[in-house]
């Protein structure tokens, strides 16, 4: 506040408000104007990249404006705000996502062009931000865009990594991790020097009781990490509206401690702090849907959602309001178990830092926050070693105890019979050694649970969560299904079908707000025209991908042939160890034909492309086995243009642009109850590809959506998994006799070395075939079989594209978002047009 301007002065600023460009001519006087001065260059020495940096220094300007305004409107109207914690944003790039939101690219494209430039070479000199894993973080991504896109007052809170998830290569067809050193030149984020946290670990805890007898807890001690804030601008699609995402960067704490240690000559441990400190934010851990247990991700968990609290927090004590008008200011999202320490964050701050009593700090907690549940997979559900956490935080391991005292005596009162539902629902698993079960704690701080599909959300009210429906009843646990923007994932990635779309369905400003419009184009399925170019944008779309794989490859892929596409993180689950086993199957039959019959088959180019965790043995088996396949099948002098086997190296945001746009059809062939929902199968039948899938996930919703005669279903079903992994276990386990030949194929030494695919032979042969590769198989090839007749006719083929693009409306992230505003964090937008907050205070 003593930063503001005074009165009198006012005036001047507002005389003087900045603007962006407007139009071409300004833009390009933007642009020339960043290379001549903010970049020290000129015309003489301006590359691509200074083109980039300049055009998106431009972009920047435009951004920030309505950045600034977006933030003034949200503080005046102190309003009830989201914040969506996550450790993980795949943002991608930004600069065309900028262009397009704003709706100036075309702008940019001339500018550009008369500068020397094309507008599709600068945008590819962008480094993607990639700050997560894979679907969890890039639905962070996703929400971030419809919540600025229909004008909520939100924040993503997350980490700003130094490194995002690894860069793959893929050396004489095994996987090589290369860091990804993003943060050269970024100009999408803005350092706040002056926004700051001490976090606080390790130390101890003291207690000092006052006259009344109250007893107050100190933690004291231990070590100080700084938290510094950097901010992106979210643009809204189509509205002023820009929002913030914070990310926090660790740095020394600046105390005495370490001058002493500077100025009497330590040095070296003077600058060993610093470094560790950095440590903190160094790296995103690279697994996907699996826990490790690592001491330095806790300390990231709990860096972050230390500095998150203290900023939401300080922001809600400027309106001075009552504590217990917290929850109707903040609604928290916990974007899985990641952020479960800020539960017990809040409720320190409340009782030991503000004075509260536990019943209402608890019930302020249990208001504000709810969690999002993405798995079911054991493997993957976070649990810390009490000691672990003791060692670290020792005042939250104490309030986890009271949180679990208290639940268990509410439970015990409730359920005085069923003595061994304490011991399956207690926070604390009493193990070798004692563990935190981070989902408990998370679902018993929060007034909701939501699963990401109907199918999963089923599953965690019955299985893993079964109690805790028993204990809160049904109503705490919703479902939320998932969504993909419909800004990047079709506008962005593919603006031959938006634009073809528009000319049926309107202004892409209103479609893109509301995807349910795209039902419009079924009235033109039957149009000829209107199919014509249909064929001709996909054909396009695979014609890039086809220069994309030569100049990756150097393999030559004709646009014509089936491209049927996997690209996701390679995990057993999901299967693409079977999707393999199928392309080698097919070779063999090809093999076995005569050169006569092998002319009539419809070409096909298998695409594989993902990232295995570094530590995931068989997830790097599986890619070596995909990459031997595709060197033996690629130079078959008999099988040419029949098959083609492609990994993609470095499957990331900005690759999945190209490839989603080219699939005719793609896999999404999880275990049936494995894969929490997916989101790449919405991707993929927006932009025009069918699917080939299991019931499972969003594949079960999708079909609802665009009827079962345009996806091919297969497989076993989620309920009958269980007793099929006992039968293969303990009952005789007869291997599909197809999958037997494949298997005898590898062993033979086809694929070269038998013994380094040895691990997911016998995986299936004969260890209980956990993910039922086996008994899918038959099925699989047989839905395969049929997905090739089906598109020898392609006229019945388009009819099936164009009637599931119409159908997919329900799976815009904005109808996801909408439902969380509304049955979850009870948060109504802020119009943009209301108030622009200028001069109104802060
Ligand atoms: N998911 Br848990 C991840 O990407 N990483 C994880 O660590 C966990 C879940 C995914 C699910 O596997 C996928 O099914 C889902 O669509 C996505 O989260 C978003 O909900």
């Amino acid at each position: 506040v003593e930063a503001s301007i005074p009165e009198p002065q006012r005036e001047a600023w507002l005389k003087n408000q900045a603007s962006g460009f407007k139009g071409k001519d300004q833009f390009e006087k933007e642009v020339v104007r960043h290379v001549e001065t903010t970049l020290a260059r000129s015309m003489f020495n301006c590359d691509e990249t200074a083109a980039y940096a300049a055009t998106s220094l431009a972009f920047r300007d435009r951004l920030v404006i309505e950045w600034n305004r977006t933030q003034q409107r949200q503080t005046f109207a102190d309003s009830k705000r989201v914040y969506y914690l996550s450790l993980e944003f795949l943002m991608g790039r930004a600069l065309d996502n900028a262009m397009l939101n704003i709706g100036e690219k075309e702008v940019a494209k001339s500018g550009l062009s008369e500068l020397g430039f094309r507008v599709e070479d600068i945008i590819q000199q962008e480094h993607d931000a990639a700050l997560g894993n894979g679907g969890l973080g890039r639905l962070a991504a996703c929400f971030l865009d419809s919540l600025a896109s229909l004008n909520f007052p939100a924040w993503g809170y997350g980490l700003r990594y130094r490194y995002g998830i690894f860069k793959q290569e893929i050396i004489d067809g095994y996987q090589v991790e290369v860091p990804d050193y993003w943060l050269d030149f970024n100009p999408w984020e803005f350092p706040r020097h002056d926004v700051t946290v001490d976090i606080q670990f390790y130390g101890n805890v003291n207690k000092t009781t006052d006259d009344s007898g109250k007893v107050t807890a100190h933690w004291e001690g231990g070590e100080t990490v700084r938290a510094v804030a950097y901010d992106v601008p979210i643009p809204g699609y189509a509205t002023p509206s820009t929002n913030n995402l914070r990310l926090w960067s660790s740095q020394a704490a600046s105390g005495e401690f370490d001058f002493q240690k500077f100025n009497s000559g330590d040095y070296e441990s003077s600058v060993g702090d610093q470094q560790r400190a950095e440590t903190i934010s160094a790296v995103l851990y690279p697994n996907d849907n699996l826990d490790r247990g690592k001491e330095l991700r806790l300390k990231q968990q709990y860096f972050w959602v230390a500095a998150s609290l203290y900023d939401i927090v300080r922001r809600f004590k400027k309106s001075k309001r009552p504590w217990r008008e917290f929850p109707d200011q903040v609604a928290i999202q916990l974007n899985d178990t990641h952020p479960t320490l800020a539960i017990v964050e809040l409720q320190r701050i409340l009782i030991d830092l503000e004075g509260l009593d536990w019943d209402d700090a608890w019930n302020i907690v249990q208001q504000t926050f709810s969690y999002t549940n993405h798995t079911v997979l054991p493997e993957a559900l976070e649990k810390w070693s009490v000691g672990l956490v003791q060692h670290l935080l020792p005042r939250h391991l104490q309030i986890i105890y009271d949180i679990n005292l208290f639940f268990l005596q509410m439970v015990e009162r409730n359920f005085p019979k069923d003595r061994e539902m304490l011991s399956r629902v207690s926070i604390i698993e009493e193990s070798q050694p004692k563990m935190v079960r981070m989902a408990y704690l998370a679902i018993v701080g929060s007034h909701k649970v939501n699963g990401v599909a109907e199918l999963h959300s089923d599953l965690i009210r019955t299985t893993i969560f079964k109690d805790f429906v028993t204990i809160f009843g049904p109503d705490k646990f919703v479902n939320v299904t998932n969504g993909i923007t419909p800004r990047r994932w079709l506008h962005q990635a593919n603006p031959g079908l938006s634009s073809l779309i528009a000319s049926k369905a309107g202004d892409p400003e209103h479609y893109l707000k509301d995807l349910t419009l795209l039902n419009k184009i079924e009235l033109s399925v039957n149009d000829p025209a209107f199919r014509k170019a249909w064929a001709e944008v996909k054909l396009a779309n695979k014609q890039r991908l086809a220069d994309y794989i030569k100049s990756t490859t150097g393999i030559v892929v004709s646009p014509k042939a089936l491209f049927d596409v996997q690209v996701k993180r390679i995990h057993e689950y999901k299967r693409q160890q079977m999707n393999i086993f199928g392309v080698i199957f097919r070779y063999l039959k090809l093999k076995s034909m005569s050169p006569e019959e092998r002319k009539k088959v419809l070409p096909r180019v298998s695409i594989f492309g993902g990232k295995a965790a570094p530590g995931y043995w068989m997830a790097k088996q599986i890619i070596h086995l995909i990459n031997s396949v595709g060197s033996v099948v690629n130079n078959d002098p008999d099988i040419g243009d029949a098959l083609k086997v492609i990994f993609l190296e470095d499957y990331n945001v900005s690759k999945a642009e190209i490839i989603i746009p080219a699939s005719d059809i793609s896999e999404h062939i999880s275990t049936a109850g494995t894969e929490a929902s997916g989101t790449s199968n919405m991707k993929f039948v927006l932009n025009g590809g069918l699917i080939i899938g299991t019931c499972d996930g969003a594949n079960i919703e999708i079909t609802r959506e665009i009827g079962e005669e345009n996806i091919f279903l297969f497989g076993n079903l989620a309920e009958d998994v269980d007793d099929l992994r006992h039968k293969n276990t303990y009952g005789d386990h007869k291997i599909d006799p197809s999958l037997d030949k494949v298997f005898n194929v590898i062993q033979s030494g086809t694929f070269g070395n038998a013994q380094d695919f040895q691990g997911m032979v016998s995986a299936v042969r004969e260890h209980g075939d956990f993910y039922l590769v086996s008994d899918d198989f038959h099925s699989y090839l047989e839905t395969q079989e049929l997905v090739d007749k089906s598109y020898a006719d392609q006229e019945l083929w388009i009819t099936k594209c164009i009637t599931s693009v119409a159908r997919m409306g329900f799976f815009s992230s904005d109808r996801c978002i909408n439902e969380y505003a509304e049955e979850i964090w009870n948060v109504e937008p802020l119009q943009p047009d209301t108030n622009n907050g200028v001069g109104k205070g802060e």
